[in-house]
């Protein structure tokens, strides 16, 4: 029994897509970030800080994207998603799995900046210009390093989608046209057919309520 705990477009949508990737049967629990679901009794004995995802995988209970995927990719080898150990890839895939983390906890604070926060309190718009200019330098700097089709030399792996669907989530925040390498990345990302089925399963989302969210005027 494979059954996912999962907010539409969060970062459990990486392990949506990585479980259409290998072809596994599983289960999808949807929840919303913004009704205290995940702050239940039964939710936080699955996930000590409350967050998607979290992965029951036959008996086990896996939480933290990162950690699942390489999970997922060590049970089920024969889907090469992952570079074994004493690979020459093996350190790029295991920084790209960070690396994804780093550009997750930017969104993540630009989310609570820019979506989750209610009036009366006010976004800190300083702490907002950082937020963005610290996320444009993390994607400037992969935009600098692609040279192949995927972030391994040795082909698609499974960080691909850590990172790709950190990625697809900054367009809410940058304009992206101004990394083509990354956007033709993205669109050999988006073309594959498990992305597609993850996509029909993640459900919808109840998160972004606009397109973009600029970087707001002072004062
Ligand atoms: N590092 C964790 C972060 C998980 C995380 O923060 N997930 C967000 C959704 S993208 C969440 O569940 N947020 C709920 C909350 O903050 O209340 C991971 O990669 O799994």
């Amino acid at each position: 029994m494979i059954r996912l705990h999962h907010v539409p477009l969060a970062r459990s949508f990486r392990v949506l897509w990585l479980l259409e990737e290998l072809g596994l049967d599983h289960e999808v629990v949807n929840y919303s970030i913004r009704d205290g679901s995940l702050r239940s009794p039964e939710f936080l004995a699955l996930s000590p800080a409350g967050r998607v995802p979290v992965l029951e995988h036959h008996g086990a209970v896996w939480f933290e994207s990162g950690a699942i995927v390489q999970m997922l990719c060590e049970t089920y080898p024969e889907a090469g998603l992952m570079p074994p150990p004493g690979h020459a890839d093996r350190a790029r895939f295991l920084e790209m799995l960070g690396y994804s983390e780093t550009v997750g906890c930017l969104l993540e604070s630009l989310n609570l900046n820019l979506v989750f926060l209610r009036p009366p309190a006010k976004p800190s718009v300083p702490v907002v210009k950082l937020l963005n200019a610290r996320l444009r330098a993390s994607l400037a700097a992969m935009e600098a390093r692609m040279e192949g089709a995927w972030l391994l030399p040795s082909g698609f792996s499974a960080a691909d989608i850590m990172f790709g669907y950190g990625f697809e989530l900054a367009r809410y925040y940058v304009v992206l046209d101004q990394y083509p390498r990354l956007v033709a990345y993205w669109e050999r990302l988006r073309a594959r057919p498990a992305y597609d089925r993850a996509k029909a399963r993640n459900g919808k989302q109840d998160i972004y309520t606009r397109d973009f969210y600029p970087v707001p005027e002072e004062g």
